[in-house]
């Protein structure tokens, strides 16, 4: 109810939407970062004329329908973020702001202008006292993304009470330090035309983001509950919604009652988007036809397909190469990025180490718009949300990448590119043990596990350059989910495809790499990543002490769990009992491949600084600890 009338200025007022195409995609955008207000959205979608009925709103956070509690991209048309945990909005919202620069620079033409649109985002002091957002306005003001504007409920309270409790910096003071206008209406509750100056003010800025520091009264015209912090998150009661209607003026017995002028005002936005649509297709019809290739490429990228011919970069590599496939993958974006011109992502401070800088192609410029690779800075968390805010934006198809270690400092944003189904591509490397002498701090181990848990995310880790191809390949070809893409530190050789099954059966999530000579396996060896060359070794050493041994290489779970049950059958046999998983992470999640009388080879326990051949040999992954459990499962020796 605070931020209502600020909401309502932006609506009616400025924002370029039109209710009844809401993926048009020069569109404003509006996120409502503190998604706790979900119903604030919900309402300005319904009175604007969005596909979202009256019943939709009485049947708030209800069982099916189409208003959750916290918005949700996927189910609300209209809304642009999922939005709950506080912070990720602002950081989205960077991210959109980034997309519009990014596709205004390779679209727009002199005198063609196909993309200019403004991101608004409604932030509240929980997402500002949130780490994440110091993080993304931070970069924000460094990038000086001038059609970034934020609208502040300063409502000095939050959920437990007043923000005195905990929250007394001035928020002007740092804003201004991160380079953003700062401007203020004193009356959020009232004063319309200020809140009207100020965003007029905050559009005239282009140079740099903006915030608008509403003071506003939480549950405005609740007699007995505004500004106290009860009226965050519980419903005010229906004696309190009955006085409230009566000091804002409305009849107290009627409910869900929208009186008729107040929805004529709402729906002129019918007419307003219809009008700044069209004139829109007008002018992007003029440019297609000046520019047909571009309008082409524009069309492929819009609609989330990839251009044609975009595999044909991609390299293949011999077994006389031995390397990282942190570098194999490396060659790959490198290769990838030529085709795909909507790639655009970056790191978090460590290309040099990930390897994943597109080469030649310049660091973003947030005033140019150019400029493939997005310099995060050490903001690994906001850098997740902003790979987020290019997703929603549409157009883009984004990365990012960091030690696999780190990804515990971007888990929330993994987790909702996962519930949101945004197709991000996550790239993680240095991505065990097998890191060496940064030692237990920098070393994964129950990061493997703990992202398989994720829903909707797929965890890639590929044992050799050519999976890495394919790794790649799987994550680009996913539209409805992001892809963790991990890869190793230290070189790996890459199979001899010659005596092994193609690094393309990888796609299928899983498969057999080198079968069991002569007859049936006795013992199926699964493993993933930098451990392949392990179960190869004991695959070689098991054939010559005369037992049948399976190598089967399990980069993607998902993808293979993905797979018919008689394909996965074929690969793993439920009939083999002695199977042994060989990884270097937590054994956690592994049984359901290995079964009940498998052994996990793995890391239950933290790693240790040294050099990684020594920490393998030490810590039991080799060839010869999977050769001797091997052995102990087998029906000889355990008589
Ligand atoms: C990351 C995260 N931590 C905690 C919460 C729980 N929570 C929801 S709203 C809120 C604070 C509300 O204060 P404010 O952001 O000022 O919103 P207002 O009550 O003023 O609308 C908290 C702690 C959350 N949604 N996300
Ligand atoms: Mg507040």
């Amino acid at each position: 109810m605070g931020s209502a009338p600020m909401a309502y200025v932006l609506f009616q007022k400025f924002l370029k939407h039109n209710p009844k195409d809401p993926r048009w995609p020069d569109r404003d955008r509006f996120v409502l970062s503190g998604g706790h207000g979900s119903m604030l959205v919900y309402s300005l979608l319904h009175l604007t004329g969005y596909d979202l009925g009256l019943d939709e709103l009485k049947s708030f956070r209800q069982w099916g329908s189409r208003t959750p509690g916290h918005p949700e991209s996927f189910m609300t048309p209209g809304v642009e973020a999922t939005t709950g945990p506080l912070g990720q909005g602002s950081a989205n919202a960077v991210g959109m702001a980034i997309a519009e620069r990014f596709l205004a620079a390779r679209y727009n033409r002199p005198g063609h202008t196909i993309v200019d649109h403004h991101t608004y985002a409604l932030v509240s002091d929980g997402d500002l006292m949130e780490g994440i957002s110091h993080e993304a306005a931070s970069l924000a003001g460094h990038l000086k993304l001038g059609k970034l504007i934020y609208l502040y409920d300063d409502n000095l309270i939050s959920l437990d009470g007043p923000t005195s409790l905990s929250f007394t910096e001035d928020v002007a003071k740092r804003y201004e330090a991160y380079g953003w206008q700062t401007l203020r209406v004193g009356d959020g509750n009232t004063d319309l035309d200020s809140i009207e100056k100020a965003i007029a003010a905050a559009k005239a800025e282009t140079g740099r983001p903006s915030i608008i520091l509403v003071r506003t009264t939480i549950g405005y015209g609740s007699p007995n509950k505004a500004n106290t912090h009860e009226a965050h998150g519980s419903p005010l009661g229906p004696e309190e919604v009955k006085l409230t209607k009566k000091a804002l003026g409305f009849d107290p017995e009627k409910f869900f009652f929208i009186p008729d002028e107040a929805l004529a005002n709402f729906r002129t936005a019918l007419d307003r988007g219809a009008k700044a649509q069209s004139e829109w297709l007008q002018r992007f019809e003029k440019w297609a036809a000046e520019f047909p290739e571009l309008a082409a490429e524009w069309r492929t990228v819009q609609s989330g397909e990839l251009p044609a011919g975009w595999e044909s970069a991609l390299p293949s590599f011999t077994p006389a190469d031995k390397l990282a496939t942190r570098e194999s993958g490396g060659k790959v974006i490198t290769a990838l990025a030529a085709k795909i011109p909507n790639l655009l992502g970056g790191d978090a401070d460590l290309s040099v180490s990930t390897k994943t800088g597109l080469k030649g192609l310049g660091n973003f410029d947030g005033k140019t718009g150019e400029g493939r690779n997005i310099r995060f800075g050490v903001r690994e968390h906001a850098m997740g949300a902003i790979a987020n805010g290019l997703a929603y934006h549409g157009g883009i198809r984004p990365y990012t990448a960091t030690f696999f270690c780190f990804a515990d400092y971007e888990r929330p944003a993994l987790r909702l590119a996962a519930l949101s189904h945004l197709p991000v591509v996550f790239v993680f490397t240095h991505d065990s043990i097998g890191l060496g002498e940064d030692g237990p701090t920098h070393q994964p181990i129950e990061h493997l596990a703990s992202l398989r848990a994720m829903p909707n995310m797929w965890v890639v880790r590929p044992g050799d350059a050519n999976e890495t191809v394919e790794a790649w390949r799987l994550a680009l070809e996913r539209k409805s989910g992001p892809t963790c893409i991990v890869l190793s530190r230290q070189a790996v050789p890459t199979v001899d495809r010659s005596k092994a099954a193609p690094a393309a059966e990888a796609r299928k999530g899983g498969y057999v790499l080198l079968d069991a000579v002569g007859g049936a396996p006795q013992a199926v060896l699964i493993a993933t990543g930098s451990e392949l060359p392990i179960a190869v070794e004991a695959h070689e050493k098991l054939t010559a002490a005369g037992v049948r041994a399976r190598v089967v290489s399990l980069p993607c779970w998902e993808a293979f769990a993905a797979q018919s049950k008689e394909y996965q059958q074929s690969v793993i046999p439920a009939e083999v009992p002695a199977r042994v998983s060989i990884e270097a992470g937590a054994t956690f999640g592994w049984r359901q491949w290995i079964g009940d009388r498998g052994v996990a080879i793995g890391l239950d326990r933290f790693g240790a600084s040294a050099p990684d051949k020594v920490i393998y040999k030490e810590l039991g992954l080799t060839a010869d600890n999977v050769v001797k459990t091997v052995q102990g499962l087998l029906p000889s020796s355990r008589a």
